[in-house]
């Protein structure tokens, strides 16, 4: 067997099932609109500025990826993520000075509205006579908040917001922005917080209409996702400053299986965390080091994000300047 990508499988077979799974995806509905986007997002933040460089940009990826199982879908299988690190990390981004395209999924946490109720139409707004709305006093500091940062972020051409729900939606999305992303060099990161299916079912291989109970019990085969991180770091933005994580539920795994990810497509960095106290702790795990970081709980509103952010862009930095060091 000719394997020549570090990920078990021959690179010809690799690229047969990303061809394979990118030819049978349900096209996207909206492409040449998000495309249009993300041209205009990322020729203006790759304007050189008076450090001689353009904006640094990061592609953030948040909230869990569904698998339909009909084509007319009324099921699909789900994973697990509340889009929290997704949104406090495009915050900290943005602090950071960079610009960040945010590629969500529908209905998780948004940068900048974290601390708004879950229905914050009618937990935050009253009506106070026939015509008038106005913020509750208990709200209007996070209502003023969220909506002066979230507009000043979009105004200034520092956000872009990129919604998905499906597997096939999500892959033919990073790979737009990985392909856009690429002329950006060594200024592009990646910062795969979402959380990605690893088996789906070929759209050919889907049934049309709803499946039937009556049927009796469901017998389907689900196909393993193509690796794609590999095929982002080899083929569509090779010089970008790459970050996965790794999320177990079992602690004595994490850190082997972060290194084997590591390790297996090239990233630069992987965040491990377990699922208990994700929000807690994180590990980031390197070549050479494994280093904690946690939220100061000594500090009233302080998210772990604050500080893994802060590594991140030093780490960026450092890449910057030296390439061929990490
Ligand atoms: O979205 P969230 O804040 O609830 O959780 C974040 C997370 C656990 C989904 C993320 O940190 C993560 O580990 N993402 C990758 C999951 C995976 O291993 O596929």
């Amino acid at each position: 067997m000719d394997v020549k990508n570090g990920l078990g499988v021959p690179q010809e077979t690799l690229d047969a099932e990303v061809k394979s799974f990118f030819e049978s995806a349900p096209p996207l509905q909206n492409r040449d609109d998000i495309s249009g986007k993300l041209e205009e997002f990322v020729e203006r933040n790759s304007a050189v500025s008076g450090n001689g460089r353009g904006r640094r940009v990061v592609c953030v990826t948040s909230g869990g990826t569904t698998v339909p199982l009909e084509q007319r879908c009324v099921r699909y299988i789900d994973n697990f993520s509340s889009g929290h690190r997704g949104a406090a990390s495009t915050e900290n981004f943005i602090k950071a000075g960079y610009a960040v395209i945010f590629l969500y999924r529908r209905g998780t946490y948004q940068p900048y509205c974290r601390s708004l109720p879950e229905d914050p139409l009618v937990e935050c707004f009253e009506i106070t006579d026939e015509s008038n709305i106005q913020v509750r006093q208990s709200h209007a500091e996070a209502v003023k908040k969220a909506i002066t940062e979230h507009h000043a972020a979009v105004a200034e051409g520092h956000l872009l917001k990129l919604p998905f729900t499906t597997i096939f939606e999500y892959l033919q999305m990073l790979q737009m922005i990985g392909v856009s992303m690429s002329r950006l060099g060594a200024n592009a990161m990646f910062y795969l917080a979402a959380a990605v299916s690893d088996f789906y079912v070929p759209w050919k291989n889907m049934a049309e209409h709803k499946i039937q109970s009556a049927s009796g019990p469901l017998d389907m085969r689900l196909v393993q996702v193509p690796k794609m991180l590999s095929v982002l770091r080899k083929d569509w933005a090779p010089l970008a400053f790459c970050i996965s994580f790794k999320l177990e539920t079992d602690a004595k795994i994490l850190l082997e299986k972060a290194d084997v990810a590591l390790k297996k497509n090239k990233m630069h960095m992987v965040v491990a965390n377990e699922l208990s106290n994700r929000n807690e702790e994180v590990v980031v795990v390197t070549a050479n080091e494994k280093i904690s970081v946690r939220r100061d709980k000594t500090q009233v509103g302080d998210d772990v994000e604050n500080h893994l952010i802060r590594l991140l862009v030093e780490r960026h930095s450092a890449y910057l300047e030296n390439p061929d060091d990490l």
